[in-house]
């Protein structure tokens, strides 16, 4: 298992830089895993109650910004083993400033998580074997060194008519489908087990790839970071440091 002590080595920070992803194994141990599987598994069938838990219907049964109510995703949002590896993707301090939890693959179309979250990086954490039958991450290597998406590209302003997933569907995904065809290079299904912590840069074109085995479960918690230096938040949410503190702080 990873110490907290750990940052990348040398050849992994140059993977990181030419291919915007790496996979970090046995960051959590099989006990961890398996106690986060069940606390999730209880506050989904009302076993556990927790204030403030609900789960959203989009890209498979998911939770959003889980760790605002729950200690128990704080802790992995903000976990010591992580500290370093992101300070060091980072090149300085991260604070963490968002959550999704997913019981299932999401199938997610392609997409960079910077158009939504400017300066962020992902690090993705799979609490079960995650591969091609309950839907694994799919990435586009290098990308992270193509061109970027923005909201300047595609606006997020609703067209008369038009909902959100219109938006996402007929504009935003076709752009960014247009991006990955221009780097001209293969995608990859990235195949982890249970521990395994997929590190991502914010620029990369991934997705959720296609469920080979419909209604298993994929319990992963993607956490969302930022550096703590950066500007580019406009969210009033709290930004969390690996110390514990948090501040709301944004333009
Ligand atoms: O977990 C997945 O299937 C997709 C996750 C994703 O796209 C993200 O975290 O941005």
């Amino acid at each position: 298992m990873a110490s907290e002590k750990t940052g990348l080595t040398p050849a992994q920070k140059t993977f990181y830089q030419e291919n915007g992803y790496l996979v970090l194994e046995s960051v959590f141990s099989q006990v961890e895993c398996q106690r986060f599987v069940e606390h999730m598994e209880d506050l989904h069938a009302g076993r556990k109650q927790l204030e403030g838990f609900c789960q959203q219907d989009k890209y498979g049964a998911r939770t959003f910004n889980q760790h605002l109510y729950d200690p128990f995703v704080l802790d992995l949002l903000i976990h010591p083993r992580l500290h370093k590896p992101l300070a060091d993707c980072f090149g300085g301090e991260p604070e963490g400033i968002q959550t999704m939890h997913f019981y299932e693959g999401s199938e997610h179309p392609l997409h960079q998580d910077q158009y939504y979250l400017p300066d962020c990086m992902s690090a993705w954490m799979a609490m079960v074997r995650v591969d091609e039958n309950n839907g694994p991450l799919i990435v586009q290597p290098g990308s992270n060194r193509g061109r970027l998406i923005t909201k300047s590209d595609v606006p997020m302003a609703l067209l008369p008519g038009e909902t959100y997933e219109l938006q996402q569907h007929n504009r935003y995904f076709p752009a960014v489908k247009q991006v990955f065809l221009e780097n001209g290079t293969d995608a990859v299904q990235v195949m982890v087990n249970a521990g395994d912590v997929i590190l991502f840069d914010g620029k990369l074109i991934h997705g959720g790839a296609q469920i080979l085995k419909p209604g298993t479960r994929r319990h992963a918690l993607a956490c969302h970071y930022i550096p703590y230096a950066s500007e580019n938040w406009e969210r009033d949410w709290p930004r969390f440091s690996f110390d514990g503190s948090r501040r709301i702080h944004y333009q």
